[in-house]
């Protein structure tokens, strides 16, 4: 009698303990940012909401990653070859987001792109 119910309170405390991360970790969206010359692609369609953008350059040239949309511009620094780095940015729904290299003239050759968060 009193073993079962010490079990029972232990399968429950074990139940919260699984439910509790579920529910209290935020919901951030990652997407993949993969840079080369000259193109900047994206794993997934940014939603609206956080964002945790994964920026690896897949490159040999120096490239960054800029992205500005509802009023505000997040920036990486600028990647050597092979190297990441992450930003995290709260996108609004409906706001149209633009995204570019700011190295030399590498958006004007292809690296560059615009999404709406929905
Ligand atoms: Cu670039």
């Amino acid at each position: 009698m009193f073993r079962a119910l010490i079990l029972a309170t232990v399968s429950l405390a074990a139940a919260a303990a699984l439910a509790i991360p579920v529910m209290a970790a935020p919901s951030v969206q990652t997407v993949r940012v993969k840079e080369s010359n000259y193109r900047i692609s994206l794993s997934a369609k940014p939603r609206a909401g956080a964002v945790k953008f994964v920026v690896r350059n897949g490159s040999d040239d120096g490239h960054d990653f800029w992205l500005k949309g509802g009023g505000k511009t997040w920036k990486t620094r600028v990647l050597g070859g092979g190297g990441s780095a992450s930003l995290t940015a709260k996108l609004k729904k409906g706001v149209r987001y633009t995204y570019w290299c700011a190295v030399s003239d590498h958006a004007e050759e292809g690296m560059k792109g615009s999404f709406v968060a929905r």
